[in-house]
C-alpha cells in the first residue's frame, strides 16, 4: 500500500525519525525495529546536516532489511536522497528567507526523484518557534507561538499551492512541542493532513497534539534517549486511543 493512502485511511498515524547523522546505520536499524514493535507507522530518515551518500544509503538499506516498515526520506536538500527508500516529503520550507529552500534545493533534486521512482508526498514544511537547528540551517523567519493566524495562514498557503502535507516543525529537541492551540486552529482550516513534530518526547504530549487535530505525530529525540520499544508503544497507544 501506497503510504498516502495509508495515512489518508487512518485516524491518527506515527512517524518514527532517524537521523542517519547520529548513529551508525546497525544501531538505525535496531532502533528503528523497536520503533516497529511498538507499532510505529512508518520510518522517516533525515536530519539537517548531510551524513553522505554512503551513510544514508546503509541506513535505509539496513532499515529495510530488518524491517517491513516503509521508509520516507525528509531530505535536508538532494544529497539527502536515494533510490534505497520508499518515498519522499517533496518539501518546501515555506517561512525560510533563502530561497535555495523553498524551490532551489528541490529543483536539484526533482529529477532525481523521478528516476528513483519514489512516492512523493508534496509538504508544507514550517518552523515555529523556537525551531532549533533547522530553523538556524533552514534561514527560517519562525512562526511566534501566540500567532496561531500566522501559522493558518501559512498553512493554507501550502494548500492553495497544492501540496498534501503541512509540516508543523517547533525543531528537534524543543522544550515544548507546538502550542494545540495552535495545532487546533490550523487543523479546522485546511484540508490536508496535518504532521506535528518536534519536543514530543511523553506519550501525555503525544495525546494532546492528537485530539489537537493532528493527523500525523513525528517522534525522533524520544526514541534516541529511551528504552525505544516501550517509548514508542506508548506513544502510539497515545495517540491511538
Ligand atoms: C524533528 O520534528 C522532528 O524534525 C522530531 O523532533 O527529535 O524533538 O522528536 P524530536
Amino acid at each position: 500500500m501506497k503510504l498516502d493512502q495509508k495515512f489518508s485511511e487512518q485516524k491518527t498515524s506515527h512517524l518514527t525519525l532517524i537521523d542517519p547523522d547520529e548513529q551508525k546505520p546497525n544501531k538505525a536499524a535496531s532502533m528503528a525495529l523497536a520503533a516497529e514493535n511498538g507499532g510505529t507507522d512508518a520510518i522517516m530518515v533525515g536530519g539537517s546536516i548531510a551524513s553522505g551518500l554512503d551513510r544514508l544509503e546503509n541506513t535505509v538499506e539496513l532499515i529495510k532489511d530488518k524491517t517491513d516498515l516503509k521508509v520516507v526520506l525528509f531530505p535536508q536538500d538532494h544529497s539527502g536522497l536515494t533510490d534505497k527508500a520508499d518515498a519522499v516529503f517533496f518539501m518546501s520550507l515555506l517561512n525560510s528567507r533563502e530561497k535555495m529552500y523553498i524551490s532551489g534545493f528541490q529543483f536539484l533534486g526533482a529529477p532525481l526523484v523521478k528516476r528513483y521512482g519514489l512516492e512523493v508526498l508534496p509538504m508544507a514544511y514550517l518552523i515555529v518557534e523556537p525551531g532549533g537547528t533547522v530553523g538556524f540551517v533552514g534561514d527560517a523567519k519562525e512562526i511566534p507561538r501566540d500567532k496561531p493566524d500566522a501559522a493558518v495562514a501559512y498553512a493554507l498557503t501550502g494548500q492553495y499551492m497544492g501540496m498534501d502535507y503541512v509540516y508543523l516543525e517547533a525543531g528537534s529537541g524543543a522544550e515544548e512541542p507546538i502550542p494545540a492551540k495552535m495545532v487546533g486552529a490550523v487543523k479546522e482550516n485546511i484540508d490536508v493532513n496535518l504532521i506535528i513534530g518536534g519536543g514530543i518526547d511523553t506519550p501525555k504530549k503525544a495525546a494532546k497534539l492528537s485530539k489537537a487535530g493532528a493527523d500525523i505525530i513525528v517522534t525522533g529525540t524520544a526514541i534516541e534517549e529511551k528504552d525505544e520499544s516501550a517509548v514508542v508503544k506508548k506513544m502510539v497507544k497515545a495517540i491511538k486511543s
